[in-house]
């Protein structure tokens, strides 16, 4: 019988399940490194922690560890449902109020060292983070896909910790109730991608009017398990955020709020720095169980149901 000990958190809707104690000995080294070693020899320990049945599609695992730069509060991997992500924002942002709730990091600028590199992130009072994120660009522009069922659509390439294909003026509506339909249509130009030999980009977004007033786009974000991110994707507004550079469409400081399917909303805005985009995400997180996982020999589920 193993136990692992987890505090859960959503962002904005999206669930961060922070791995506290319990988690496999990756023996130190970079970040990058400890990824390489839980992908090659856990990789069983992360299906358990976030597949059913004690997780779900949706839910993303930060696995808490040892950073290699002295400077850094924390290191964290991050994973789903199918592998694992290079960064993740509404995690980040879920990881740190995490800490806060369990008494490890005071209100203050953090810094957490990530497998693409350390971002800054400030825990504010009343559960609010801003994460200063990787430095974020656009890479193509207006590329043109042949999605299957759907036809040429277009959109940019850009990463923001992850990679992301965005796609501006949806053609489903982005509400709940055309989540099968987004999903479908977001899966299509993911496989269009895969046949252009494009398998990095393993996240699709897709924006349309927002119906919040006081945000400037809504959008639908496709993860690369297939589940749709719940909130407005830190990741992905940093992606957004470097299209709006490039394209001359946002300045340095100016807020961009992006909000996202179910409702929530993430204030992104940039600043430059050594020449390069940094996006900062501003969003809240709330605790919403700590608990203790059962790994339990005896069961034929014990790692998970993996796909
Ligand atoms: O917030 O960066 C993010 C993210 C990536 C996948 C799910 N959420």
């Amino acid at each position: 019988m193993r136990e692992v000990r987890v505090i859960d958190s959503h962002t904005a809707g999206e669930p961060t399940r922070v791995v506290i104690a319990g988690g496999p000995d990756l023996c130190g080294g970079t970040v990058a490194q400890q990824l390489a070693a839980f992908r090659r020899d856990f990789d069983a320990f992360r299906s358990a922690v976030v597949n059913e049945p004690r997780g779900n599609d949706a839910m993303v695992g930060a696995l808490l560890c040892e950073p290699s730069d002295a400077s850094c509060t924390a290191g964290a991997i991050f994973f789903n449902n199918t592998g694992y992500l290079n960064m993740c924002g509404h995690g980040t942002i879920g990881l740190m109020v995490t800490l806060g709730y369990l008494g490890r990091l005071a209100p203050g600028v953090h810094r957490i060292e990530t497998p693409v590199g350390v971002v800054s992130a400030e825990l504010h009072e009343g559960n609010e983070v801003s994460l200063d994120n990787v430095p974020s660009y656009r890479e193509s522009h207006a590329l043109t896909v042949d999605a299957p069922g759907h036809g040429a659509v277009t959109g940019d390439v850009a990463w923001g910790g992850n990679w992301f294909f965005l796609v501006e003026g949806s053609p489903v509506p982005i509400d709940l109730a055309h989540v099968e339909e987004l999903t479908a249509y977001t899966w299509a130009i993911r496989q269009a991608l895969d046949a252009m030999g494009l398998s990095k980009i393993d996240h699709i977004e897709v924006f349309g009017p927002p119906r919040n007033p006081s945000a400037h786009s809504r959008n639908f974000v496709l993860c690369p398990g297939k589940a749709y991110d719940r909130s407005p994707c830190g990741t992905g507004t940093s992606a957004k955020l470097a299209c709006l550079q490039a394209a001359g469409k946002l300045r340095p400081g100016e807020v961009w709020r992006q909000e996202s399917i179910v409702g929530g909303v993430f204030e992104g805005s940039y600043s430059i720095v050594d020449g390069a985009v940094i996006p900062r995400i501003r969003g809240s997180a709330f605790v919403t169980a700590d608990a203790k996982l059962i790994l339990d020999e005896r069961d034929p589920f014990l790692w998970g149901i993996r796909r």
